[in-house]
């Protein structure tokens, strides 16, 4: 029988052979993996943990948080302020950045995520997630500010996200490809099963939400439009569709079987550039994308050369097979 490969042993191998997992950021991401299993247990209780509904407060964003978008928040806070390989955290729950207490030693690395995406699916069952994003703190002996977390996208050192779904599925990239790790809960361990995740080029699948086609831009509605009309149409075959309203679980099939993800910038609120936030749900799944062979881009650029502005930054998104978000993206310069 094949050898089962654990996601410590995984990392401990990444760190030997090819030296891109320093060892303190190999800490951090076996913590964030804990932590993931921990949040996972919380999702399957569900009622019976008294973990479903709201919490009757709202984040910074004016969305009403879940419960389980606090506790999840406060599981990862909780399982990485003490390891020393973190300087600061911030979460999609939280107004400001969390510096790591000074009781407890300083790393050199700043932690972002989105602690549970997906959050209309809690209450119905159905898949949500957490997503996250590792920086380097700037070189200096100055305490971490909130600029130290503008960075582009292309400058994260790791990425990945956890699926809390039929199986409980975490993906990580730290730069040299995509790996997936399933969750053996007999073990309590999560367990290599997909290396070199690759996603096919083209697709005739597409993740959108439809109810939102008469705010987008003509763009969107073109490539919409256009993958409507199936065989009869300019683009001569027939398309599926299939919208989560979690971007983990869309994410991950796309990862899994190809396709295309969009959520556009739309005329609902003009003022705003997406719904979707930059640097802890865009730019981990823009890198992800990419390392497996795929494509992100607002529309105009690549999500991962995008320089924040803020914490909480909102874009737009196009993800997923190459060839689909290209032609997305050049119907935005031709119209
Ligand atoms: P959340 O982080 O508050 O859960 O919001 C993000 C989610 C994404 O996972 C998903 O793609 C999108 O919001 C769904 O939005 P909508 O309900 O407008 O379809
Ligand atoms: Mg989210």
């Amino acid at each position: 029988m094949a050898q089962r490969i654990s996601l410590t042993r995984y990392l401990v191998e990444q760190q030997r052979v090819d030296g891109l997992i320093p060892s303190q950021l190999r800490l951090l991401l076996e913590v964030v993996a804990r932590a993931c299993k921990s949040i996972s247990q919380a999702v399957n209780k569900g009622s019976l943990g008294g973990v479903l509904g709201s919490a009757d407060s709202e984040n910074v964003q004016g969305e009403v948080q879940k419960k389980l978008d606090i506790i999840a928040n406060e599981v990862l806070i909780e399982a990485n302020e003490w390891g020393g390989h973190l300087a600061a955290m911030a979460s999609e729950e939280m107004d400001g950045i969390y510096l790591v207490p000074n009781r407890y030693p300083q790393g050199e690395y700043l932690l972002l995520f989105d602690p549970l995406d997906g959050s209309s699916n809690i209450d119905v069952n159905v898949s949500i997630g957490t997503i996250f994003s590792v920086l380097k703190k700037p070189e200096g002996d100055r305490g971490v500010e909130e600029g130290d977390f503008l960075q582009a996208g292309h400058q994260q050192v790791a990425a990945g996200y956890c699926v809390y779904g039929p199986q409980t599925t975490l993906v990580l990239t730290v730069g040299d490809g995509v790996a997936m790790f399933t969750l053996d809960r007999e073990q309590g361990s999560f367990v290599l099963t997909q290396e070199n995740v690759r996603i096919p080029e083209d697709t005739k699948e597409f993740a959108i939400n439809m109810s939102n086609m008469r705010h987008w831009d003509a763009p969107v509605k073109r490539y919409i439009d256009e993958c409507l009309q199936g065989r009869e149409g300019p683009r001569g075959k027939d398309f599926n569709m299939r919208w989560i309203a979690s971007m983990v679980a869309d994410v991950h099939r796309i990862l899994t079987r190809g396709g295309v993800f969009m959520y556009p910038w739309d005329k609902r609120e003009p003022n705003k550039p997406g719904k979707l936030r930059l640097l802890y749900e865009a730019n981990p799944m823009g890198w992800l994308i990419e390392q497996a062979g795929g494509a992100a881009t607002n529309g105009k650029q690549r999500i991962l050369d995008i320089q924040p502005s803020q914490l909480h930054e909102r874009v737009s998104v196009i993800l997923g097979s190459k060839n689909e978000v290209e032609r997305v993206t050049s119907y935005h310069s031709s119209l």
